[in-house]
């Protein structure tokens, strides 16, 4: 499972494009992980789409998750589903999609990380590291610290989400994170490609 680099498609954040066009660029730009997010989505126009990206997402060999939806999961057979602390709990969601699928959760702290790696989470997202516009109600964002802090307590990968960009990214990775996520640093540029493709030049050169 390799989670450098994790965006998130969120059909919101990419207003008239095309969310297969957005996965193309991402997957070509080198993405390894991506997530489908369509909160406000009805359920079959999100199966549509979640089908017609896991057969771009799996071309590129990249892990493909969907938020929240454990159904939509199943239905396309992704490779697992993230989770946030109003969606299902995590032992449930494991119940319902076995041992093969990977679920990830959304972590604030060490206490919350530790809980959800005991209740079986396969990663875990910890953030906002920094400030963000993009998701509402969020608490203040945690710094750098935070990662080094419980990267050392936990044995599961841990990536970093939360206004990570170009000019940041080499500081989350250096701070112990195996990862980032982003939504805007790849959905609010004029070329995804180009954009997925930087920022993982900046992860692995921190990675050389
Ligand atoms: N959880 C914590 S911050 C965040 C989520 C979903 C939004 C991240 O978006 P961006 O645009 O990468 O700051």
């Amino acid at each position: 499972m390799n989670l450098e680099l994790y965006v998130i498609i969120d059909r919101k954040m990419i207003k008239d494009r095309s969310p297969i066009q957005v996965a193309r660029e991402t997957i070509t730009g080198g993405a390894t992980a991506i997530q489908l997010r369509g909160k406000d989505m009805e359920s079959r126009d999100l199966c549509t789409l979640a089908s017609s990206l896991k057969k771009i997402v799996k071309k590129g060999r990249a892990l493909f998750l969907i938020d929240d939806r454990v159904d939509i999961a199943l239905a396309v057979d992704a490779d697992g589903v993230h989770l946030g602390s109003d969606d299902l709990p995590i032992k449930i969601a494991g119940k319902l999609l076995g041992k093969k699928k990977v679920i990830g959760a959304t972590v604030r702290n060490l206490s919350q990380a530790l809980k959800a790696q005991r209740e079986g989470a396969g990663y875990l997202s910890l953030g906002p590291i920094f400030s963000t516009k993009t998701k509402k109600d969020l608490p203040p964002p945690r710094g750098l610290k935070a990662i080094t802090q419980i990267k050392k307590k936990i044995r599961i990968p841990l990536i970093a989400i939360g206004g990570i960009n170009r000019d940041n990214v080499a500081s989350v990775i250096m701070a112990g994170a195996d990862g980032i996520a982003v939504v805007s640093a790849v959905m609010r540029t004029e070329n995804v490609r180009e954009a997925t493709r930087e920022l993982l030049f900046r992860i692995r050169e921190v990675k050389r």
